[in-house]
């Protein structure tokens, strides 16, 4: 047992958190779970999974002062090591890692990790849907939803972990080694916990830092990166030296056309960038072409990335709820070839939307925004097109239904966060994508 009679503190009671914690009690540790939210407002049956199993859990103000001596702290990723709750541990010097680094030590597969500000989730995916078609047995886990941790408990199931892994996760990294590293992109993000864009890029970067020359990272072509150690395999859907490229709407490696774009379910650049990565992880993994090309084909586009939800009255109503940065607004609305009515606006992240001004008056003939940043965005896109405020996402999609015009599309893309007013990115999609179930068909 690899924690036999060590006593560790899992800091939050999320996903990360509960799953770090069983991994831990199954290894020998003696657990406390504390998490500084009010146990009332916490998943009742996850604590009691947790009591179940013999974790103590101790909630609210009282676990920022907890002070009992520690071997070691686990933090879950969307826990901020500044925090009250973080510092209480790191100021008095006891060792504190992530939730990756600590599944990471317990996993003995290979591992794929897969980086970028956008197009993560998708690319994780695409490849394990790709790698298990072809037989390799693979499961999608980490920021998707699914903690590493939870997946050591089972891994003899699978031949490769293919993980999704965001900066706050690699934050927190000492020995995380993934055989295959892929960086996607990156453009400005979560500046509401990170002081520049400078420390979010750092952060990421470490997902190189552990690799050697025996390892591969694939990487955007079009991305400047620091001296890496491990073999890299390059892509872009622009640049012309990459080993991946796009030519007259094919993906072609070496200049051998590899595969059609018309033949897959994707749309847009971001996602050939998507595909290009994968097929690379594929061909390190020991793949052929062919054998890779049928699963990427039949693959279906995600929801809440510009999925299109319906037609009324000639308007088309398009959710891109995941869009919860610029980078991703910007390339929803790049998609699009009609006119564009747009519902944005959502947490204030700390950054201002003026960088989409040129983009939103070349393609947007209303904006309608909603939440925290509503006012703070219609001050940044001044001038660059008319802007109305709605109080509610509801309100937002009553508006657009009155404005739209047969041949234009009405494109719900937040360009932010949205836990000022929903759950989360997919709750706010959902709803959505109900309210404009919920539209009449005709105009009244
Ligand atoms: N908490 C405290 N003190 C604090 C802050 C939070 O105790 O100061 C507690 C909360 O009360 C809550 C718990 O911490 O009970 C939540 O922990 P968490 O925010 O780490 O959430 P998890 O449920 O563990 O989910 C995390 C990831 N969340 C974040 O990084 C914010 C999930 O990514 C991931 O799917 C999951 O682990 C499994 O690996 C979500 C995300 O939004 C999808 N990621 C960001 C993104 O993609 O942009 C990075």
């Amino acid at each position: 047992m690899k924690y036999q009679d060590k006593k560790v503190a899992v800091l939050g009671a999320g996903l990360s958190g509960t799953a770090a914690a069983l991994l831990l009690r199954s290894e020998g540790a003696e657990v406390t779970v504390l998490d500084s939210a009010d146990e009332k407002t916490l998943l009742k049956s996850t604590i009691e999974n947790l009591r179940a199993r013999g974790v103590e859990v101790r909630c609210g103000a009282a676990s920022e002062k907890d002070s009992a001596p520690y071997d070691f702290v686990v933090l879950s990723p969307g826990i901020d090591p500044i925090s009250p709750l973080a510092t209480n541990f790191s100021s008095r010097k006891i060792e504190t890692l992530g939730e990756l680094e600590l599944g990471f030590r317990s996993v003995t597969l290979p591992i794929i990790a897969i980086t970028g500000t956008n197009g993560k989730t998708t690319t994780t995916e695409l490849l394990a849907q790709m790698l298990n078609a072809c037989g390799q047995r693979t499961i999608a886990c980490g920021n998707i939803g699914k903690p590493l941790c939870e997946v050591a408990l089972r891994q003899r199931k699978f031949d490769v972990l293919t993980v999704e892994v965001s900066s706050f996760q690699l934050e927190t990294i000492r020995t995380f080694r993934p055989a295959i590293s892929v960086w996607l992109n990156f453009a400005p993000d979560h500046l509401d916990r990170y002081r520049s864009v400078a420390e979010y890029r750092a952060a990421k970067l470490r997902i190189f830092e552990n690799q050697t020359a025996d390892d591969v990272a694939v990487i955007n072509a079009g991305e400047t990166l620091p001296k890496i150690a491990a073999r890299a395999v390059t892509f872009s859907a622009y640049a012309n030296h990459a080993d991946f490229r796009l030519e007259g709407g094919s993906i072609v490696y070496h200049n051998s056309p590899v595969l059609r774009m018309a033949d897959t379910k994707l749309r847009g650049s971001h996602n050939i960038e998507n595909l290009m990565a994968t097929l690379a992880v594929g061909l390190a993994r020991g793949l052929s072409f062919e054998q890779m090309l049928p699963p990427l084909c039949a693959y279906e586009p995600r929801p809440h990335r510009c999925e299109f939800v319906r037609e009324v009255g000639g308007v088309i109503y398009v959710n891109d709820s995941k869009a919860t940065n610029l980078d991703a607004v910007e390339k929803g609305l790049a998609a699009q070839n009609k006119t564009v009515i747009l519902i944005a606006g959502g947490k204030d992240k700390g950054f201002n939307f003026a960088p989409l001004r040129s983009l939103v008056s070349e393609k947007v003939r209303a904006a309608i925004l909603i939440g925290e940043m509503a006012g703070r965005i219609a001050q940044d896109w001044k001038d660059a097109v008319p802007c109305e405020i709605a109080h509610s996402l509801a309100d937002a999609v009553e508006r657009a239904h009155a404005i739209a015009k047969p041949g234009e599309v009405v494109l719900f893309s937040p360009g932010t966060s949205s836990f000022d007013m929903f759950k989360s990115y997919a709750d706010r999609g959902d709803q959505f994508r109900a309210l404009v179930h919920a539209l009449p068909k005709q105009k009244s």
